[in-house]
């Protein structure tokens, strides 16, 4: 069945189902973000015109929302608890919905078991049941539960399941054997799927796909409304809790000698003893009405806390400027409570890093609070320079339905077979004549061998370089030095001694193991390492010890999850 674009989105509010408090959060947010939603929607229906979508059967399983997993989200949405994962689970449902797919909606174990077919009191079900979904969409907490229910259908069917998975998962903690064999330590569990499987919040690392949400994008008329109606002295502190104000007295009697300061911050009864009084403190709002206040502010300042979540992309889209600190050393789950158990050992260098990568000045200001007149000094420029209201293609409403519409039309982790079948000792076909052809600096490979049983990958082969790293350094640098995005569905081209060869590496020895830098060279000894296991390939990786051959692809402007010729 092809899929059709939906022109109105009734039929979804009743799909989410209410009496969770953020269930309600999330039914709000879609009827208001309704008219740029649709808009988005016949947009993205122009410019596919014509195009073949297929109508998939989709689970959605909210598993941190389910009372089984404990649902400490809910209780808290009106007290100034996290609404990230919210904002983004209700997009998802939007896109999905809108894009013209068939979608079950579950927030608890029950609907779970009924939708899957599962027999109740047959938990523990030992066959494997037809699955009636194409895709599942979920979280490590509805993957818990699918786990425990499913019986030998997980097996079979994970390949079909996608992770919402905020801060990413590196491929290192994800496959089981190799994790534990080294010290991957994580508390969400190691699932051994295809790293690109789970989906994360903001493009961290491209060993997953980039899920994302949206912002609120303005029409000609608000956007000038705002441009006369800024009070240039006028800011707003990031942050729904009492707690990260903490400590922060220094900056805040800094920042209030030149502006006047606003919060969002949850009260019960009184002003929480953390915000000062000089501080006009609204209370927790309504998003729609935090939104509203942004418009009016000229700054918006994080003071480190929360990490990497919607509201600095809010304020950007409604003509703010973000400020916030660097962190020196970065932020990891090495060094840091909040990420700790998390599967990634990714650095966050500040409280957003997309902010920071991505958008940066005059948007976005990162500087070292440490240093108070670098503080004062951003602060007094600020005030001075004039923004226009932005937000990144990728999230808007049509960035991310043209996004997801591309994953759901070409991956596929089913198909298990490479395109390229691969020889037992882990090293593709054909090692003759080799794909790549040398550039002509000899700086690094690009594609040309001309056939077609390599075209069947996604992203196309045609949009692939291969780079060699310095040692010490991750392939995701390696291709971003370039102006190019990692891409790991290509390593499995370039694991090959031809390829070395061509690259003028001389291999003296060569090895096959499991590791998540390889393939690489050690270049000292002349010695090339290639993978051995697929799940391990991994663009995140690094070791001084390595120089790794790194599959790099182009990427449209605004939109990095996809590559030039990828829709
Ligand atoms: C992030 O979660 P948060 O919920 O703390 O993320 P925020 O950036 O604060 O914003 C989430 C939404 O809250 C809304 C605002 C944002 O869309 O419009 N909001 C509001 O409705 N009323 C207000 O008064 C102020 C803001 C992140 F998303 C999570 O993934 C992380 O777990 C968490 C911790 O790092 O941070």
């Amino acid at each position: 069945v092809q899929a059709a674009f939906r022109s109105n989105l009734s039929y979804l509010l009743e799909l989410i189902g209410s009496g969770k408090e953020s269930l309600i959060f999330m039914k709000k947010r879609v009827r208001h973000l309704a008219s740029q939603w649709l808009l988005a929607t016949r947009s993205l229906a122009q410019k596919l015109k014509g195009r073949r979508r297929d109508q998939k059967q989709i689970l959605i399983h909210i598993g941190f929302l389910t009372e089984e997993s404990g649902d400490v989200f809910s209780p808290r949405v009106l007290k100034g608890g996290p609404l990230g994962e919210m904002v983004q689970w209700a997009d998802i449902l939007a896109a999905l919905f809108l894009l013209g797919h068939s979608l079950k909606v579950t927030v608890s174990l029950k609907e779970l078991q009924n939708n899957l077919g599962v027999p109740p009191g047959r938990g523990n079900c030992p066959l494997t049941v037809p699955l009636p979904f194409d895709l599942i969409y979920t979280d490590y907490h509805g993957l818990q539960q699918m786990k425990q229910h499913m019986g030998l259908s997980f097996k079979k069917y994970r390949c079909r399941v996608r992770v919402i998975d905020t801060f990413g998962t590196e491929p290192a903690y994800n496959l089981e054997e190799y994790a534990t064999l080294h010290g991957y330590r994580t508390n969400w569990g190691y699932w051994n799927l295809n790293p690109k499987q789970f989906m994360t919040m903001f493009p961290h690392t491209p060993d997953n796909s980039f899920m994302g949400f949206v912002s609120e994008e303005l029409n000609e008329t608000e956007r000038q409304f705002i441009k006369s109606n800024k009070a240039s002295s006028m800011a707003v502190v990031y942050g729904k809790e009492a707690s990260i104000w903490k400590g922060k007295e220094k900056f805040l009697a800094i920042l209030n000698k030149y502006m006047e300061i606003h919060g969002t911050v949850y009260y019960e009864t009184q002003r929480p003893p953390e915000v000062p009084a000089f501080v006009k403190n609204h209370g927790l709002l309504p998003q729609h009405e935090f939104q509203q206040l942004l418009r009016k502010a000229k700054l918006f300042i994080g003071f480190g806390f929360p990490y990497e979540g919607p509201a600095p992309l809010e304020a950007i889209a409604n003509g703010c400027v973000f400020l916030q600190s660097r962190f020196n050393p970065p932020h990891s789950s090495l060094n840091h409570e909040f990420f700790r158990g998390k599967p990634t050992s990714r650095e966050v260098s500040s409280q957003h890093p997309y902010a920071e990568d991505f958008i940066g000045k005059p948007h976005v200001w990162t500087v070292d609070y440490n240093n108070s007149e670098e503080f004062e000094a951003a602060i007094k420029t600020i005030m001075r320079t004039k923004v226009d209201p932005y937000v990144p293609y990728e999230y808007t409403c049509e960035g991310m339905l043209e996004r997801i519409h591309a994953y759901i039309q070409h991956q596929d982790f089913c198909a298990g077979a490479s395109p390229l079948p691969a020889k037992p000792n882990g090293h593709a076909v054909p090692s003759s004549p080799s794909p790549f052809t040398l550039s002509p600096n000899a700086t690094h490979l690009v594609w040309s061998y001309n056939t077609s049983s390599a075209l069947h990958v996604w992203p196309p082969v045609s949009s692939m370089q291969v780079w060699v790293s310095e040692a010490g350094q991750a392939c995701t640098e390696t291709c971003q030095e370039h102006g190019l995005v990692c891409e790991p569905t290509f390593f499995e081209f370039l694991n090959k001694k031809d390829v070395f060869l061509q690259l003028r590496i001389a291999c003296d020895s060569t090895e096959s193991e499991m590791s998540h830098l390889y393939p690489a060279l050690a270049e000292n000894v002349q010695e090339c390492y290639f993978q051995k296991e697929p799940l391990l390939y991994s663009c995140a990786g690094y070791s001084t010890k390595y120089q790794r051959l790194c599959p790099c692809r182009d990427y449209r402007k605004g939109q990095v999850a996809l590559c030039r010729d990828c829709l």
